[in-house]
């Protein structure tokens, strides 16, 4: 029994190699993720009013990416191969409860619920389509990618020039509209890391002499990390203000 119990463990420990840099940041995203839930959980009581359902669903972001980081990391340590399907069942999850953040923050400024049925819509079409390109087309992974990226194209227009924005205009609140240029701002940048990582999977691509294919793991890896983790802050952070003002009941 003992014995072997030191092989499993020996096996567990020797399985992430000390220059498997791609392999630790499966291990740090899980962490991050599950730190930053039970975060989210524990502070979310202290919120007010409509504000704790905000808190509340960063917590189950975080919650749900830790939960497949989990599976991910077995899966890399035994197969040294992008766990695709995780990573895009975590996607297609995550995402659409980061457009029902958006939508929330802007209902008491009169979003209506069509404006989120738009966003998911583009969220999916982005995911299916890059899901695709990953994996049954994965010859034709450009031109998947760039109708994955009209999907992408079409949440941007919505919080940079569309009905969101408008609608964040209109609230004439300070403390409201720097967050949500904030959150406009991670869509921008920080969730353009992903097409980065996505163009490291064509072997002659434009960045095939920049990032190694094994990369695009470490940048989806830090992409999730600033992105489900950063935009929980933004929206904890808005919800603290709210509070101090207490117009957060409104
Ligand atoms: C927490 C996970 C997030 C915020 C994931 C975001 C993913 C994207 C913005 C993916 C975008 C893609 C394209 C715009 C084109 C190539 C294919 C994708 C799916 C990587």
């Amino acid at each position: 029994m003992n014995h072997y119990l030191n092989l499993v463990l020996l096996a567990d420990v020797n399985a992430l190699k000390t220059d498997d840099y791609v392999g630790f940041t499966f291990f740090i995203g899980f962490m991050a993720m599950f730190a930053a839930s039970v975060f989210f959980f524990m502070e979310m009581p202290k919120m007010e009013g409509k504000w704790k359902t905000s808190v509340l669903i960063s917590g189950i972001i975080t919650m749900i990416a830790a939960a497949h980081y989990w599976y991910m990391r077995d899966y890399w340590l035994a197969n040294q191969t992008s766990p695709t399907a995780f990573r895009y069942i975590d996607w297609i999850l995550t995402v659409p409860l980061m457009c029902v953040e958006f939508y929330l923050i802007l209902k008491a400024f009169g979003a209506k619920i069509g404006l989120l049925w738009k966003m998911i819509f583009y969220s999916i079409w982005m995911l299916v389509t890059g899901y695709l390109g990953e994996t049954v087309f994965r010859d034709n992974s450009a031109l998947w990618g760039a109708i994955s990226t009209l999907g992408y194209v079409g949440i941007l227009y919505e919080i940079w020039l569309g009905s969101a924005r408008k609608l964040a205009a209109s609230s004439n609140d300070p403390i409201l509209m720097q967050a949500f240029n904030t959150l406009c701002w991670f869509v921008l940048v920080g969730w353009a890391i992903y097409p980065i990582g996505y163009m490291a999977i064509e072997t002659d691509g434009w960045l095939s002499s920049v990032i190694a294919v094994k990369n695009m793991d470490l940048i989806y890896n830090i992409g999730d990390a600033v992105n489900k983790i950063g935009f929980g802050l933004v929206i904890y952070s808005l919800a603290v203000a709210s509070k101090d003002k207490t117009y957060a009941t409104a």
